[in-house]
């Protein structure tokens, strides 16, 4: 019995062993083996070993059966898949099992899967079965594999309520939300179960099924609600994924009719103790809460003089004695700042107010920080944060939800950026990667193999809605998968990545479609930057189109303090320590020395850290206003020749997905042709400086 993720094992092999026309035997802790003779190609048998089977004695290795390994190697040979009861402590050069690891070992003509817990076999399982024929191919490798962040997360920015301008899903591009309809959680949880299934196979373990802006509908979900939530923590317990609401930092108030919700008031911490007792009461393996507080209007500690840690330590401390966690976020900045005042920078708030409380934070307390300084854009430095706060359980936030990056109308395979995000190296001397950071492993440079190194995780906006492909645009079904599979493992390539997710979801499919796939998508992020916003320059995004199609200065005098600066002699924002807002400062080395001077700051970020002239000489070779107009030109042509592409792939994947993605192509033409000539006649009219090219500008 190794409670609902070890029955879910026994379900997927059945599942997999039936489709081959073979069957699954489960044999208990000393349970005779099954002879060699009795089991058949495609069998699979479910050793469940006890802890004294396995301890100490060479593991893996030791684990296929003696009559199983007497039998001629086969491709489709049986696997035999062992679970023990707990930490399994191996000898043999199998190192301590943590609970999301597993081994695979091709020994005699038997794949094994060995795992210390229930969740790490099922983990194993799904790699057998994404890996197919090839993990019954002679190997003679043993394969160890576990996650390097111990969590990863998928937020929904799901509301109960339908909103009238953002919809179900506030920046959601795929309809309704999966989780609610008719004002309540679905009764209907199927389409969440399999979700729960994907989301096991690619390895995320935590899920916030609400909004972080919590509207008071669904504030209502820690109280009321907890019985509809525990109903989908049922649904997702089994693949391993464990529950999280987003909740309100003025609860205490907004439901339980306080006068206050200040951290220091005995009221309010035993209002938080009590809703904490009564959601565990209802879900045990409660995953905890997530929270956006003092930021874009949400409630917070500031109204009561208090700081982040104060706040996040009173839902920690409710939190403590069942074991949940507090992922507070770091998206912190004055959203009604005076555009005119230019010592005023965005890009410095997250830490500006988080770094200073570097060591105060609980040790249920994870900080969730965006990836980059500003909110999303497709290309941001790395938040420097990540590298402020040794002190601190730390996880990074991406977004797979397309808010910033086409709305899943557009191609854009995010995966390259997150692979960028989470291998950058970040600290300790530019040898310390963020996700190495966000999982608490030291950097080679460190001697310290004693302290305090807390692991956060990866989290991340969820892209899936109610629509029929699940994320609006067919092809962004990779992003999804993509995120899990970096999140488990950042170092892997995310082309490969891409290429996995073609296999597994076209199978058997014409050659051309993995070709064309990845004509389409390989670098579609780059393309989509190429004719989006220049040289990491943010935010040109029509605010009324909810942050869709361009509108150069639509937040240029806003209160919202997001700026390019483009004048008649040249465009970006100066954040040098030297004549700047000095956010470059807050890098450590050899970062700040490398994006404080022109001459070492990159091409791609050039404009997120200096303000230059539209005669400035970029690394390779054009001048700024040249780069403008060319790559916005040359962007457009490649995604032209997209809609050909995919059309010679007609009959070869289903119609309705072909014509879903059809449609969305001839719209991405459309707006990045928008992008192009808006863009180019913009920086034309400031600049009057022509197109060298002779190409017209309107
Ligand atoms: C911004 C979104 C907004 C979110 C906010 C956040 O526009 O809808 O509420 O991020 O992350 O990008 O809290």
């Amino acid at each position: 019995d190794a409670g609902p993720v070890g029955a879910t094992v026994v379900d997927e092999v059945r599942r997999a062993t039936a489709t081959h026309g073979g069957s699954l035997t489960v044999l208990a802790p000393g349970e005779a083996l099954p002879d060699a003779a009795s089991v058949r190609s495609h069998d699979l048998v479910l050793v469940v070993a006890s802890r004294a089977h396995t301890r100490g004695s060479g593991a893996a290795r030791q684990v296929p059966p003696p009559a199983l390994a007497e039998q001629p190697p086969h491709p489709n040979d049986p696997l035999v898949a062992a679970a023990t009861d707990g930490a399994l402590v191996a000898t043999g050069g199998v190192a301590d099992f943590s609970p999301d690891m597993f081994v695979r070992v091709r020994a005699a003509g038997t794949t094994v899967v060995v795992a210390g817990a229930a969740a790490g076999l099922l983990y194993g399982l799904h790699d057998v079965m994404r890996l197919g024929e090839t993990a019954f191919g002679d190997c003679d490798i043993d394969v160890t594999d576990l996650p390097v962040a111990p969590v990863r997360m998928l937020d929904h920015w799901d509301n109960i309520d339908v909103h009238p301008v953002m919809g179900q899903v506030e920046r959601g591009y795929a309809g309704g939300s999966i989780f609610y309809a008719d004002g309540r959680v679905r009764e209907d949880l199927s389409r969440v179960a399999a979700y729960a299934r994907l989301l096991g196979s690619i390895g995320v373990n935590a899920v916030a099924i609400n909004n972080v802006n919590v509207h008071r509908t669904e504030a209502r979900l820690l109280t009321d609600g907890l019985d509809d939530v525990a109903r989908v923590a049922d649904v997702f317990r089994p693949h391993g994924v464990r529950t999280y609401l987003s909740v309100s930092f003025a609860s205490p108030v907004v439901l339980g009719g306080l006068s206050t919700s200040d951290p220091a008031d005995p009221d309010v911490q035993a209002w938080w103790a009590a809703a904490a007792d009564r959601v565990y009461a209802t879900i045990p393996d409660f995953g905890g809460f997530v929270v956006k507080a003092d930021s874009e209007g949400q409630p917070g500690p500031f109204a009561y003089g208090r700081d982040h840690a104060d706040g996040a330590n009173l839902l920690a401390r409710a939190l403590r004695p069942h074991g949940g966690t507090v992922f507070w976020r770091a998206f912190v900045y004055n959203h009604e700042q005076d555009w005119r005042d230019r010592r005023t920078d965005r890009a410095r708030a997250a830490y500006d107010h988080f770094a200073p409380l570097d060591g105060r934070f609980d040790d249920n307390v994870v900080l969730q920080v965006k990836y980059g300084p500003i909110d999303f854009q497709t290309r941001e430095p790395i938040s420097p944060v990540l590298a402020a706060m040794p002190r601190t359980r730390l996880a990074v936030e991406l977004q797979v939800t397309q808010e910033y990056t086409g709305h899943q109308k557009h191609v854009c395979y995010l995966g390259p950026l997150w692979s960028q995000v989470l291998t950058f190296p970040l600290a300790d001397d530019a040898t310390r990667p963020v996700s190495w950071i966000v999982s608490g492993l030291p950097g080679p440079a460190s001697d310290d193999d004693t302290g305090f190194l807390p692991a956060g995780g990866v989290t991340a906006v969820s892209n899936v809605g109610d629509d029929e492909f699940w994320t609006g645009h067919p092809l962004a079904q990779a992003n999804l998968y993509a995120y899990g599979r970096l999140a488990w493992n950042p170092e892997a390539d995310p082309v490969a990545l891409l290429d996995e997710w073609i296999g597994l979801t076209f199978p058997g499919a014409d050659p051309r479609v993995r070709e064309t796939l990845h004509t389409l998508m390989d670098d579609s992020w780059l393309t989509y930057e190429a004719y989006t916003a220049p040289l990491g320059v943010g935010f040109m995004v029509d605010p009324g189109r909810q942050h869709y199609g361009p509108n150069v200065d639509g937040y240029e005098y806003s209160k919202w303090g997001t700026y390019h600066f483009a004048d008649r002699d040249g465009i970006g924002v100066d954040r040098t320590v030297a004549t700047g807002t000095g956010y470059a400062g807050q890098y450590p080395s050899p970062w700040r020395e490398t994006y404080e001077d022109l001459a070492t700051c990159p091409d791609e970020l050039l404009l997120f850290f200096h303000h230059v002239p539209y005669g400035h000489v970029l690394h390779s070779g054009k001048s700024v206003v040249q780069h403008i107009y060319d790559s916005r030109a040359d962007a457009v042509d490649v995604v032209t020749s997209w809609v050909d592409a995919w059309q010679t792939l007609h009959g070869l994947v289903d119609d309705r997905l072909h014509a879903r993605v059809a449609e969305r192509l001839t719209e991405q033409v459309r707006s990045a042709t928008e992008w192009r000539d808006q863009l180019r006649s913009y920086f034309f009219r400031k600049s009057g400086v022509p197109d060298a090219s002779g190409r017209p500008i309107y």
